[in-house]
């Protein structure tokens, strides 16, 4: 007879990064349909929030001891993973990020067979764990023998599992499960107050959120919009936080362009100022899907991006916003004043942005992944 899985244990990155968020809110929406939860990380997800029924969260200590110049992080996880999983009696283990997860996960499920205990993991590949760290020859083998390992593989875009079936020699087949989007969270909100804190009314606002590394390019975000503003009033708001932000002020200044362009920081209510906007600009050089795209558009805001990655399967070009080759600057500048130079214009992107969006309703993904962990522990069942 065939199991349905109820009891799960997510591992993923706390921080701000996309695979967290992705991590966090699948759990967070699989604990309100009666699944019981449990999260494990060095610090709580950024998105896990107030209570919630059937949702635990285990810390992972930061263990010290003059011996050790490097803490050995990876020891201290899988031991909170072991004891979490036997204590909780988990039946399936969900890592998302490659890095180090998929590997701590197989010495989890050898250690928890030593005692007799049948634990399925499933990783989750988010994006920079195959295109850019998980290349590395510093990470390649461990990487590629932990992929394998996993009991199941899932990608976020067709893109990302092409490319890891291209980077490293996977025997597994990966399953492409697409990031989602939460519209009771994500839509375009009623009062637009806000707005007259960043813009005047004959103004557009362009609007860009990451984590501020190079690998979005955010100086083509600044050649972009200073072709737009020439044309059009525009302000440009950049939210988040990261490696490259010194540079980025320092550029601004260079470029003449400092009251024009606002640097929130890290905002937790993203929704609100998408709300305000209309185009969002993502210059990736590698995105595997691109979730703050997503979250635009169902906000109805158009985007502009590279077509690198998976971003061409989340933006659709000439219909959601457009698709231009990675530094494509003039090209993207001009897709930007085309969606924003008429009100017309601009509505009908909107609504196209929304509908685009709703393909990645949670409501349609949720029951992907909750099958395929079924399929997993069942296949592994003796
Ligand atoms: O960007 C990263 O280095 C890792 C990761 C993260 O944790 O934010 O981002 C990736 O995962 C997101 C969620 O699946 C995707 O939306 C991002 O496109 C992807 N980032 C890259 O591929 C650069």
């Amino acid at each position: 007879m065939s199991v349905k899985v109820r009891r799960v244990g997510i591992v993923c990155y706390p921080t701000y990064g996309g695979s967290g968020v992705v991590a966090t809110e699948l759990g967070m929406s699989l604990a309100k349909l009666g699944f019981e939860i449990h999260f494990i990380s060095y610090r709580r997800p950024a998105r896990l929030g107030i209570f919630q029924s059937n949702v635990y969260y285990h810390e992972v200590p930061n263990y010290e001891y003059p011996l050790f110049e490097f803490k050995p992080f990876d020891t201290a996880l899988a031991s909170k993973i072991v004891d979490v999983c036997l204590r909780n009696k988990i039946e399936l283990l969900h890592v998302h990020y490659a890095i180090p997860h998929a590997t701590i996960a197989y010495l989890v499920r050898e250690i928890l067979k030593s005692k007799n205990v049948y634990l399925p993991i499933i990783t989750t590949l988010h994006g920079t764990d195959i295109t850019l760290v998980g290349a590395d020859e510093s990470f390649y083998p461990v990487v590629e023998f932990s992929i394998n390992q996993s009991n199941g593989v899932t990608a976020v875009s067709e893109a990302l599992a092409k490319q890891t079936y291209e980077t490293f020699d996977i025997k597994k087949k990966i399953k492409v499960i697409p990031n989602f989007i939460d519209f009771k969270r994500f839509h375009k909100k009623v009062d637009l107050s806000l707005r007259a804190n960043f813009a005047k009314d004959d103004e557009r606002i362009l609007i860009h959120i990451s984590n501020f590394r190079k690998v979005k390019r955010i100086d083509d975000i600044l050649a972009i919009f200073q072709i737009v503003r020439k044309q059009i009033p525009s302000k440009l708001v950049l939210i988040g936080d990261g490696p490259e932000r010194t540079h980025l002020n320092t550029l601004v200044n260079e470029m003449g362009i400092t009251n024009d362009v606002i640097f929130t920081g890290k905002q937790d209510s993203v929704e609100d100022l998408l709300t305000i906007s209309d185009c969002f600009l993502l210059t990736s050089e590698h995105e595997s899907f691109g979730l703050a795209a997503l979250e635009a558009m169902a906000c109805e805001v158009p985007v502009v991006s590279t077509n690198a990655g998976g971003l061409k399967e989340v933006n659709e070009d000439g219909f959601s916003g457009f698709t231009c080759d990675v530094g494509d600057v003039q090209s993207m500048s001009d897709a930007v004043l085309k969606i924003i130079s008429t009100t017309e214009e601009l509505n009908r992107y909107k609504m196209n942005a929304k509908t685009q969006a709703q393909k990645f309703d949670i409501e349609h993904i949720l029951q992907e992944y909750i099958d395929y962990y079924n399929e997993v522990y069942n296949e592994g069942v003796v």
